[in-house]
């Protein structure tokens, strides 16, 4: 069981109810699939994934980048047991999609930079050290029904 400080889950609460899912979500994916070009592997069906412009035009990369921060919102929601919180997405993700859990935390270190580059100066030392803490603990869970 995770433990969070008042801090923490005011700072989690705080930029979650700032963040626009639908630009922030699209961002992230986009990112991570242009830093990281292996993680397109999963994505054969979304079509043109050619090079960064084609993958930040791409409709089918913005909807499920909004598909992974409604998920996200879901541990926002359940802090206190996100670990069951996502046991059904973990299978599924092991599973069905068959995604390399490293691939989790490659996806949150390009989501804690496009958080940063959106809050500014307000993304202080104490916020991405609650921030990052977050994503661990969702990367975590996310990887729990591997085997
Ligand atoms: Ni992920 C589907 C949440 C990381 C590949 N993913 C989902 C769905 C959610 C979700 C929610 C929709 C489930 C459903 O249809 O019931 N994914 C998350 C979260 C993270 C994450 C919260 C991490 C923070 N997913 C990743 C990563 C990859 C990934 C890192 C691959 C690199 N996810 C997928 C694929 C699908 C998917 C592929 C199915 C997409 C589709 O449209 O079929």
């Amino acid at each position: 069981m995770v433990e969070w400080t008042d801090f923490e889950r005011a700072t989690i609460k705080d930029i979650f109810s700032k963040l626009e899912y639908d630009v922030v979500g699209p961002a992230t994916l986009a990112r991570c699939l242009v830093v990281y070009p292996w993680t397109q592997r999963y994505f054969g069906k979304f079509g043109n994934l050619y090079n960064a412009t084609a993958i930040a035009e791409n409709a089918m990369v913005s909807k499920h980048g909004t598909t992974i921060l409604h998920g996200l919102d879901r541990a926002v929601k359940n802090m206190d047991d996100i670990k069951n919180t996502y046991a059904e997405l973990s299978v599924l993700h092991s599973e069905k999609l068959h995604v390399d859990p490293d691939n989790f935390k490659l996806l949150a270190d390009c989501m804690t930079i496009v958080v940063a580059a959106r809050f500014g100066s307000a993304f202080t030392g104490e916020v991405q050290a609650a921030f990052e803490k977050f994503m661990a603990v969702v990367v975590s869970s996310l990887g729990r029904q591997y085997h």
